[in-house]
């Protein structure tokens, strides 16, 4: 039957957004088997870096002292200056409300020892299952560094068997600092040299192989700055060229690359340093061009790239523009972003990733995301029925389907 009015929209258009089972395309989430990297709780959730960095802004606190902190004493500090001495109306804080919320906690009580006590008397593995169940997400995938020693080591000793955690093999050590992530393949006894001579290219070929079947990787990926331009005379690009793309093409999984990110420019910061730019879409361009075989995710983080963004992937078939990145991630840039992208691209985008860093960012990053999605939804949807075209419910559902996890694995599936 078709919808009739704007009342009955609304309600089909929810009903489908907050019902979906959602595909996480890009977090930092970890199954609990690699251990102390999956970050949960209420501390870690007050002390991610977004939160950090708001905090600077008020507390005469030199950075090195606030690192010598403890965890629970920073979360402390975070929790007094961001949210008692001032209302939490940033998106990051609002998250935390968010998330405490959605495991029935009170909010309204304030009362950080409490939420402590109420997280201390949880098992992970149970912890994982609600959290997926609350926040509907049936899979995420994660970010995984074989350049990490302790993820490495992990990993070495079989692949992941829990089929909610997909891996994404992340090539940041290799292709942003060659000097130091080539010395480390040499040492595990791949020949590499530094000028990229020799054997250098099939090994990395081979290393680049062997660590995506391990992990049954289902893209490769990297964050670049906003001055990454291809072609050009350097490690990153010869490497991309050369190793990255044929073995990407061969195993048929896309590349996935996420742009603009000016690392470090408060480096004491650490994490919450990092900035951001406007890169090069000529770059995106070229590469979609000259690699045709090629599948390429691409997530920008500048708000002035994103229209650009949206017309190169009008031009392309191998380009999925994906989420609304960390500075994005806020709901009047996500609102802004997906219109644009529904009245440029149709449906053929993928409109979020959580990029969660602690698993109970899943519990709020969803719910607002689901809801900022389903209004832009709506307005189109009711855009379309004044033309007296007629719209179904399982219409609705069977779009929704593709803009929460569909496309991402029609896109890694297909054959470009
Ligand atoms: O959003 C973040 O937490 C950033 O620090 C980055 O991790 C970014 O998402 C990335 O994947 O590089
Ligand atoms: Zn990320």
């Amino acid at each position: 039957m078709p919808i009739d009015n704007a009342d009955e929209l609304r309600k089909a258009v929810d009903r489908a957004v907050s019902s979906v089972q959602i595909t996480d395309v890009h977090t930092h989430l970890f199954s609990p088997r690699f251990g102390g990297l999956l970050l949960w709780g209420v501390d870690e959730l007050i002390t991610y870096h977004y939160l950090i960095a708001e905090t600077h802004r008020w507390i005469d606190l030199p950075v090195e002292d606030y690192w010598e902190l403890s965890t629970r004493e920073q979360a402390d500090l975070i929790w007094r200056t961001l949210f008692l001495e001032n209302s939490p109306l940033a998106e990051s804080c609002r998250g935390v409300l968010t998330a405490l919320r959605n495991l029935g906690l009170d909010t309204a009580a304030r009362d950080l020892e409490g939420y402590r006590s109420r997280f201390a008397s949880l098992r992970v593995e149970e912890y994982v299952d609600t959290v997926f169940e609350r926040s509907g997400v049936k899979e995420v995938v994660m970010t995984n560094d074989p350049f990490d020693d302790a993820e490495r080591e992990v990993w070495l000793q079989g692949p992941e068997e829990d089929p909610r955690f997909r891996a994404a093999l992340r090539l940041d050590a290799l292709l942003n600092a060659w000097e130091t992530g080539g010395a480390k393949l040499a040492r595990w006894g791949y020949g590499v040299q530094t000028r990229l001579g020799g054997d250098t290219i099939r090994e990395v070929k081979r290393f680049l192989k062997e660590w995506a079947e391990r992990m049954q990787a289902v893209y490769m990926a990297v964050s670049l700055p906003p001055t990454f331009v291809m072609p050009e005379d350097s490690p990153r690009s010869r490497l991309i060229r050369e190793c990255v793309l044929p073995v990407c093409e061969e195993l048929n999984i896309p590349f996935a690359m996420m742009i603009g990110v000016k690392k470090l420019v408060n480096p004491g910061l650490r994490l919450a340093g990092d900035s951001v730019g406007k890169a090069s879409i000529e770059t995106v361009e070229h590469l979609c061009t000259t690699y045709p075989g090629n599948k390429f995710l691409v997530t920008m983080l500048s708000r002035e790239n994103q229209h650009e963004l949206c017309v190169a992937a009008r031009k392309y078939r191998n380009l999925m523009p994906f989420g609304c990145w960390w500075f994005l991630n806020n709901p009047s840039l996500v609102d802004e972003i997906t219109r644009m992208r529904l009245e440029l691209l149709g449906l053929s985008f993928i409109p979020q990733h959580s990029d969660a860093r602690v698993l109970d960012q899943l519990l709020y990053k969803w719910e607002h995301s689901r809801r900022i999605i389903a209004g832009a939804l709506c307005d189109k949807y009711r855009d379309l029925m004044a033309t007296g075209w007629r719209i179904e419910e399982s219409e609705i559902q069977r779009d929704v389907g593709k803009l929460f996890g569909g496309n991402f694995w029609q896109f890694v599936e297909r054959k470009i």
